[in-house]
Formats: C-alpha cells, sequence, structure tokens
C-alpha cells in the first residue's frame, strides 16, 4: 500500500499539497494527520467528501510499501507513523520546501519554494494531469498562505507562475478570502477606523444594512477583509463599501452579507461585477458615490424573492434502508446509488439514524454483514426543515462534522442536503 502523509497541525500548504499529491500518485491514500489548524477545520467541514482523506488511525501501518511525505520531511511531525521508521524496505519519497528533515530518500523534492505545493503543481503541469476548480481553489489557498499573497521574501518566481496556472484553471478568490486569514496592515486598520467612525444604519426591506463611502489613494490591498470585520462590528446584516479612487476614475463596490435574503453576487452581477451569495465585489466606472448607492439601495429592495430555500436545493427523491436491512444489502445499495450515505427509518417510515460509509469501516468480521443496518447507524441525527436556508445547513454541518443532513417535514425525510448541494450554492453554480 502506498500513503502520503503531511505533517501535524496540518496548515493549507499540507492540505494543499497532500491532495495535490493524490494528482501525482493516485495509487496513493492520502492520510491527514488529526491536529490541524483551525481555519483548515473550517473549510473541511464543507470540502470533505471532496478528497477522500484517511485518518491516521484507519492505515494498517504494516501494509505501508511506500510512504510519501509533503510540505515536512521530519519523523516527529508525522502522526501515529512513529513505527515506520524502524520498517526495513520502506520506500520513502519526499516533496518539501523545509531544507531539514531526518527522513533519508533517494526520491526527494526539496528546494525553497515559497509553499510546497508549488513543486507538486509545477509536476502537474509537467505531467499534463487535470485539476479541478475547487482543487485549484485549495492549492491556490495553500500557496497564498506559505507566501503571504505571495509578499514574503521567500517568494520565488515559481511561486507566482504556479498562481497564475492555478487562476487558469479557474480558482475561486472569493472561496479563497473566505477560508484565508489575511494580512491586515495600517492602511486597512485606518480605513476600517473612519469607516466605523461615519457609520450609518439603513433599514431596507427589514434588513439592517450599512453603506460606507470613502475616497482612497491608489490601490488598496485587502479591502474585502476589511468590509467583512466592517459588516461584523457594525453588527448589519449586510455591508457595502463604495471606494472611490479618485486618481483612477472609479469606484470598488465590495459587499458582504450574512443573510441569504440580500443576495451580494446577484446584486453585484447586476452593475457588471460578482461574487457569491455571501461576498462579492465590482468595479464600477462611475465615480459618483451617491449614485452607485442609490443603484445598490434600489437592488437590495428589489432582491427579496431570489432567496433561495433548501427545498430549491436538496436532493430528493432519498433512497431511505429499513432498519432490519442486513449490512451487506447496504453496502451494495450504496454501491449501486453511488453515493456516500442514507437515511435508516422504522416501519412508519420515520426517521431513526443515518448510516454513512464511514460507519463501515467498523465491520472487521464478514459476518456482521448479516447483522441488521441498526447496530451500525449512528443513532444521533441531525435534521432540518425544508425552509432553513443553505447557510443554515452549512453551519449545521461545521458544527456536527457531517456531510449530509436529512430534510424533515412531519417527521418523513423529504430530502437531503448535501455538501455538495452546499457547494453547488456556494461556488454558485446553481442554474438561473
Ligand atoms: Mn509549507
Amino acid at each position: 500500500m502506498k500513503i502520503i502523509t503531511t505533517h501535524q497541525n496540518s496548515d493549507f500548504d499540507a492540505l494543499a499539497s497532500l491532495v495535490a499529491a493524490t494528482v501525482i500518485y493516485p495509487d496513493a491514500k492520502p492520510v491527514l494527520p488529526t491536529s490541524i489548524n483551525a481555519n483548515l477545520k473550517a473549510f473541511l467541514s464543507i470540502h470533505k467528501d471532496l478528497f477522500n482523506i484517511y485518518s491516521p488511525k484507519d492505515i494498517n501501518i504494516d501494509h505501508v510499501e511506500t510512504l510519501i511525505v509533503v510540505d515536512t520531511h521530519s519523523w516527529n511531525r508525522l502522526e501515529g507513523l512513529s513505527t515506520l521508521k524502524e520498517k526495513k524496505d520502506l520506500e520513502i519519497i519526499i516533496w518539501d520546501h523545509h531544507i531539514h528533515g531526518d527522513m533519508e530518500s533517494d526520491n526527494k523534492y526539496i528546494r525553497e519554494t515559497g509553499a510546497t505545493v508549488t513543486m507538486l503543481i509545477q509536476a502537474i503541469q509537467e505531467r499534463r494531469k487535470l485539476i479541478t476548480p475547487i482543487q485549484a481553489t485549495l492549492f491556490l489557498i495553500g500557496l497564498y498562505e506559505d507566501t503571504g499573497n505571495l509578499t514574503f521574501p521567500s517568494t520565488l518566481p515559481e511561486d507566482a507562475y504556479a498562481a497564475g496556472f492555478l487562476l487558469d484553471r479557474k480558482a475561486d478568490l472569493n472561496i479563497l478570502s473566505t477560508f484565508l486569514r489575511q494580512a491586515y496592515g495600517k492602511k486597512q486598520k485606518d480605513i476600517l477606523y473612519h469607516m466605523i467612525k461615519k457609520a450609518t444604519r439603513k433599514e431596507i426591506s427589514g434588513f439592517s444594512v450599512s453603506i460606507s463611502v470613502m475616497d482612497i489613494q491608489g490601490r488598496v490591498q485587502n479591502l474585502a477583509m476589511v468590509l467583512q470585520m466592517y459588516r461584523e462590528i457594525v453588527n448589519v446584516d449586510a455591508a457595502f463599501g463604495i471606494f472611490r479612487d479618485v486618481e483612477r476614475e472609479k469606484c470598488m463596490v465590495i459587499g458582504r452579507s450574512s443573510v441569504d435574503e440580500i443576495n451580494i453576487g446577484l446584486i453585484m452581477r447586476s452593475v457588471g461585477g460578482g461574487g457569491h451569495p455571501g461576498a462579492g465585489s465590482a468595479l464600477l466606472k462611475a465615480t459618483n458615490p451617491v449614485v452607485v448607492e442609490e443603484m445598490i439601495v434600489e437592488l437590495i429592495a428589489g432582491n427579496q424573492h431570489s432567496s433561495v430555500m433548501l427545498s430549491d436545493i436538496m436532493s430528493y427523491p432519498v433512497i431511505t434502508v429499513e432498519q432490519d436491512t442486513k449490512v451487506g444489502e447496504v453496502v451494495m445499495i450504496l454501491r449501486d446509488m453511488g453515493c456516500t450515505g442514507m437515511p435508516v427509518v422504522d416501519e412508519d417510515e420515520h426517521i431513526v439514524g443515518v448510516v454513512s460509509r464511514r460507519d463501515f469501516k467498523k465491520i472487521r468480521k464478514a459476518k456482521q454483514m448479516d447483522a441488521p443496518i441498526k447496530a451500525f447507524m449512528s443513532r444521533k441525527v441531525i435534521t432540518i426543515e425544508p425552509d432553513k436556508s443553505a447557510i443554515e445547513a452549512a453551519k449545521l454541518m461545521i458544527k456536527h462534522d457531517i456531510g449530509r443532513i436529512p430534510v424533515v417535514k412531519d417527521d418523513k425525510v423529504i430530502g437531503i442536503i448535501t455538501r455538495s448541494d452546499a457547494m453547488m450554492y456556494f461556488y454558485d453554480l446553481l442554474p438561473d
């Protein structure tokens, strides 16, 4: 067996390199340590199903023949694999941008690039492997995190080329800014201070909105993050910043919303920009901020019926399974349906549990395949009502670390909301 792993307290470069290595070594299992950074945890709670990642305890160490390590080559930074150190004939492959480490290999790629993922991206390019926009987004988050958005002195030209390649492969900058903690310097602090000093609130169609207008000198990075902080501090449902760049005769408009009813992406698209339900921006030629502000107010007021409910994005009909069905049969059904889990119901079709492929990892003996599924299902079922929003569903997924939530009306399952349904919504892939 081949496995890929990375260092404990994994950061985005570690996860990005792990996933990128699966593109280079498709027959290897990616193993992520259980100790990971908080912002990585938030990212994985939404994206986990896409990457089919294993935990160290899922791996039988005796079967490991090849160990690929990324973003480290120090034995003491690995988790649960220390016995491999003694193993004879273990093949080791190293991809790392740290010069120091005590793992030895003839097969190593060690260079001081800004991020480890840069080297793997180069290998992906050379081998002409395909990557998805979501992989590209993750790789870019890793690359930006380790290079401070390409500003750290350790950044090499090849890091920037790699970033260009990822943008070309449709890496999503709006998703990126949601998960990446970005630099917050004096310029940003001053702008935030002035915005708060002049903060006003409006009620528009029952929602609190703050629109802040301000002149800026030249380009300011990370205005989106400033606006995010502003929205949280003034505590409104949606906040907009209209930043007038007097020299360039342009207005940068940035919006952030925490309610589904105010869809920033929709509003920004109608003024020539873009974004997602929660975040977006537009660069306007109009330089009169008063006009821009009026435009936004009108758009919000006219936008009230576009909110998306779970019943619009959930998957249905839902295949359920009766609680006395044999485990072996459920395994077959899941395989045939190509899904990763399903709700378990009693004879009255009321939901009593959920079962997922991960539950089958508990199976040790063949005869357990004849046991009823109720012995292996999880009984703690989190459900949600159909009139709730995708954001509420995503919050539940993060809180309980689950990938699918049955949508329940009058105790019966009418649909299911999965990570990929939520992703479709957040990445704005829904048909109009
Ligand atoms: Mn790194």
